[in-house]
């Protein structure tokens, strides 16, 4: 029986080797940023609260609604997000005290009454609708600092 001789560049190309991964994006959001210290004195002024916030990003070259998804801290403080939706490549900020959702475009209100994070350390978890781990943010001293 003849042997059916196939040249390797062939193999490689049947295979899918030498083509562009297909990178599945294991963190479609991330946190990318925490301020955890207002600046001066925590005397709880919403001016204050607004100070201390947290920024998500959307690592997709698409938008992704954000209804459902949730933020909390390591006390169990739960902020679950309405809909909103993160534009391509879009970040929101997320301040802890009260204000009008989406305004400044892009800036959101937890609408808490007290600080939210920790200034000594803390861990945001960012939560999907099912309730699955998507992306954490953890620091142990206070912190102006991407995660
Ligand atoms: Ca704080």
């Amino acid at each position: 029986m003849r042997k059916l001789l196939v040249p390797p560049a062939v193999v490689a190309a049947v295979l899918g080797f030498g083509a562009a991964p297909a990178s599945a994006v294991t963190k479609p959001v991330l946190f990318t940023y925490v301020y955890v210290d207002s600046p001066g004195t925590d005397n709880r002024t919403n001016t204050s609260l607004n100070q201390e916030y947290f920024k998500l990003t959307n690592q997709l070259d698409r938008p992704v609604s954000l209804k459902d998804w949730s933020v909390k801290d390591a006390a169990g403080k739960v902020i679950k997000f309405g809909a909103i939706t993160l534009p391509r490549k879009g970040t929101f900020t997320v301040h802890t005290g009260k204000g009008t959702q989406g305004s400044p475009a892009g800036h959101f209100y937890w609408g808490s009454g007290n600080y939210i994070w920790n200034n000594t350390g803390d861990t945001a978890t960012l939560r999907s609708p099912s309730g699955a781990t998507m992306d954490t943010c953890t620091w142990k001293k206070v912190v102006t600092t991407r995660c």
